[in-house]
């Protein structure tokens, strides 16, 4: 066990070492948490100097350590540091500027003002490449320079890491251009708090090209982080199209002497499933993509305590999925928003039903007739209608799609929580009729062997899963 031990120690060792280096509250710790998928790693907090040390992080591959992050402390003074090194310099006119900055470190007391500053120096010259984290939403300042004025004396790669991007194009260029100055022209976008695997994958290619020697450890990494990434959104996809089945599958039995639809025990019981479930699916989903309660404020999602905050059968709901309203209030007025009435094995629709009660005209009664009549005779169920299911559906797709993309959902929050165009685009295609085959099984409701062997549900699933997926 020793050996094994020892062995890991050694190879954490020989591993390529990042430090992650800025101003203070850049959001260093941020980027550091996402890179290991961890809330747990170090002190986040919005104000300036949280980080008071060097802390380090191995990031893996499966069981393989690939390298080490380090993160320091952000930088406070820069002028005076800029000072403080020239002073050296002046008395030590043979030194290198990487020597210089070894003196520094070697002359700067745990009670110096610059402490700080001597932490991150020394990390960064133990380090093989320097992510140099920038807040676009600050104006370049000269501090800002003279910070990767100092930095560049270590004479290591500097990879500009530009943070809270979303909605910041402008500065983002400003930025652009002023590094260009430096001749630092490779840069990334990367919102740290959010969480674009791209961007990540990014972020480890452009590594890759600055350290050659280790191009093999790291490609292992994006490999490997590109399969957990597929299986992650796989999964989540899979979880979505079982609250669909399960939803579209489910029927509570009426009771034939309730006449009201909307208020019966059945209806009640139905809604009651559907939202329990939704919710259900929520908390899994936020579950698989490690979502804290942070990150759903980040990203806006209309959640809150772990539930929707816009009840699914609330009324402002259809519109605020760019449903029909019209029409759906009509079916409303028959059988409650939400609520179709089955007869004999299909579903009526809630205007259909509407027009069977009320003895609407032949042209109803010859497209109903023989449900009508198993009305009459037979057993009725209440099951959701399809208005709900495409809610339903719309719902979990937005929320897919900001848990896959946690940064650029944050740019575009009021557009995605308030409406959403053209809603009957994004349903899969044959939408109808999944959910017409998916209502006369309501065996389905639940997994069981049979059903999961059943090739007509495997087909609709895996159309389901295709179209979330596809829609990203
Ligand atoms: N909206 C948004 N907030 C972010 C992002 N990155 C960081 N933050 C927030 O910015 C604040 C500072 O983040 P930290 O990670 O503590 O920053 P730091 O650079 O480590 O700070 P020091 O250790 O003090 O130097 C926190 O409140 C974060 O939640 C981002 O990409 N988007
Ligand atoms: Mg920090």
């Amino acid at each position: 066990m020793k050996a094994v031990d020892e062995a890991s120690i050694q190879d954490i060792h020989s591993l390529l070492n990042v430090a992650v280096v800025g101003h203070t509250n850049t959001g260093k710790t941020s980027l550091i948490r996402t890179m290991l998928r961890s809330t747990q790693f170090g002190e986040i907090e919005d104000g300036a100097g949280t980080t008071r040390h060097v802390e380090r992080a191995t990031i893996f591959a499966g069981n393989e350590a690939i390298l080490n992050l380090h993160d320091t402390p952000g930088i406070e003074d820069s002028h005076a540091l800029l000072r403080q090194l020239q002073a050296i310099s002046s008395r030590h006119k043979t030194l290198s500027s990487a020597e210089i900055l070894e003196k520094f470190i070697s002359t700067t007391s745990i009670d110096d003002p610059l402490e700080q500053e001597a932490k991150v120096i020394r990390q960064v010259l133990r380090s093989d490449v320097l992510l140099y984290i920038i807040d676009v939403r600050e104006p370049v300042l000269e501090k800002y320079l003279v910070e990767i004025e100092v930095l560049s004396k270590a004479m290591k790669p500097i990879i500009p890491v530009f943070n809270f991007i979303a909605e910041h194009t402008e500065e983002l260029a400003v930025w652009r251009k002023k590094l260009a100055a430096f001749n630092i022209h490779a840069s990334l976008e990367f919102d740290t708090v959010a969480f674009s695997f791209e961007a990540e994958k990014r972020l480890y290619q452009k590594i890759q090209s600055l350290v050659e020697l280790h191009y093999d450890r790291l490609q292992k990494l994006i490999n490997h982080r590109a399969k957990a990434w597929d299986q992650l959104c796989l999964s989540a996809a899979k979880r979505i199209a079982e609250l669909i089945v399960s939803v579209a599958c489910y029927r509570e039995n009426k009771y034939r002497h309730n006449d009201n639809i909307a208020d019966s025990t059945a209806a009640q019981k139905l809604k009651d499933f559907v939202r329990k479930a939704e919710q259900r699916c929520l908390r899994d989903l936020l579950g698989i993509f490690n979502f804290s309660e942070n990150d759903i404020a980040l990203q806006k999602i209309p959640v809150s305590n772990g539930q929707w905050q816009l009840d699914i059968f609330a009324p402002g709901v259809l519109k605020a999925y760019g449903l029909d309203v019209g029409s759906a209030a009509l079916k409303g007025a028959a059988a409650g928003a939400g609520i179709d009435l089955m007869v004999g094995g299909l579903s009526l629709g809630a205007a259909s039903a509407l027009g069977a009660i009320a003895g609407t005209g032949w042209s109803t009664f010859r497209r109903y007739g023989k449900e009508i009549k198993a009305k009459i005779q037979g057993t009725q169920w209440l099951c959701v209608d399809e208005n709900t299911l495409q809610i339903l559906y719309l719902r979990q797709q937005q929320l897919l799609a900001k848990l896959m993309h946690r940064g650029h959902a944050a740019c575009h929050a009021d557009q995605i929580d308030t409406a959403v165009p053209s809603a009957s685009e994004k349903l899969p295609n044959n939408w109808p009729a999944m959910i017409s085959i998916l209502q006369q099984n309501p065996a389905w409701h639940k997994p069981s062997t049979s059903r999961n062997q059943n090739p007509q549900y495997q087909e609709i699933e895996a159309k389901l899963i295709k179209a979330l997926l596809e829609s990203d």
